[in-house]
């Protein structure tokens, strides 16, 4: 009796060990019963966002809500640069990760091997534009500041050049910007045609303070001042950013991502700025995923 009992007690410690080998193994690598990849369980089904307050942080909690296939996932907040040391790390690594992407910024240039998960349920919107506001009067009191403002544009290419080179070099891209703008005097020319010198007038710019309005703001800021403006930029949370040129606080802002991005504050403030339109055109935002993940949408995605 006692023998046999021995005997079942070293069977059941064999299976043990065998039943503890097999799951930490398909933990380790996340394989679902097909053998595939479950990228899903393997991201701990959180995507790694950025700041709390960004309208990518606000449509990503959406997305939470709207897809059921998210039902169970989290979304990580914490800043831009966490995000990116956490996505350097994962593809070091290869192994996956789901973060908020966005253009313009240099994610693509330094790790081109990346894609736009397909958003069926449009929650991150099609194409965004980058647009220019004016508190109200601005054109009355100072109508060449306005002008200028008003006719600054570039494209999305530029942008990111600014930004990847600030990246690379490690240098401000105030500096950087100051740079680009003694190099692409015939862009300046055309922001500045019919606008009379500013005789040192003083305009306040407000910025978010991630790098794609860093360097719209210190383009605008370079370029005016090489036409007598005397231009400071205030680096403000988005939501203030609109706030401030809605009181009359701040002259304008070049940050406005329109129409999804950040539709919520535009709509706060609508009756109290004016639009100039697009500074920018082409920028988008979604959830990105590295190429080797085999996965297209976000609807690809499992819930917990
Ligand atoms: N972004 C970059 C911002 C705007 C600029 C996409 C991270 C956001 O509010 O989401």
């Amino acid at each position: 009796m006692m023998k046999k009992v021995k005997g079942l007690g070293f069977i059941l410690s064999i299976l043990a060990v065998f039943l503890l080998a097999a799951c930490g193994g398909s933990d380790d690598e996340s394989t679902g019963e097909d053998g595939e990849t479950n990228y899903s369980e393997a991201v701990d089904y959180t995507i790694i966002g950025i700041e709390p307050g960004a309208g990518i942080s606000v449509a990503t909690e959406n997305a939470l809500e709207e897809y059921e296939n998210l039902d169970g996932w989290d979304v990580e907040m914490s800043s831009t640069g966490a995000m990116m040391s956490e996505l350097g790390t994962a593809i070091e690594n290869e192994e996956p990760i789901v973060i908020t992407g966005w253009n313009p910024h240099w994610m693509f240039a330094l790790y081109p091997d990346m894609k736009y998960l397909e958003d069926p349920q449009e929650i991150y919107g099609g194409e965004e534009t980058l647009n220019s506001l004016a508190r109200l009067g601005l054109g009355d009191d100072n109508p060449d500041a306005y002008q200028f403002i008003d006719q600054f544009e570039w494209e999305v290419e530029d942008m990111e050049e600014i930004m990847y080179e600030a990246e690379e070099t490690g240098e401000d891209i105030e500096d950087v910007a100051v740079q680009w703008v003694e190099d692409n005097q015939d862009r300046v020319d055309a922001w500045a045609e019919g606008v009379n010198e500013g005789n040192g007038a003083e305009i306040e710019l407000a910025s978010t303070p991630w790098d794609s309005e860093r360097a719209s703001s210190n383009v605008v800021k370079a370029a005016m001042e090489q036409h007598g403006f005397e231009v400071t930029v205030t680096e403000v949370d988005v939501a203030v950013v609109f706030e401030s040129v809605a009181s009359g606080d701040v002259d304008a802002t070049l940050a406005a991502w329109l129409p999804l991005t950040h539709s919520e504050f535009y709509e706060a403030n609508q009756d109290n700025f004016e639009d100039l339109g697009p500074n920018l055109e082409g920028a988008k935002i979604g959830l990105v995923v590295p190429e080797y993940m085999d996965i297209d949408s976000i609807e690809d995605l499992e819930a917990n």
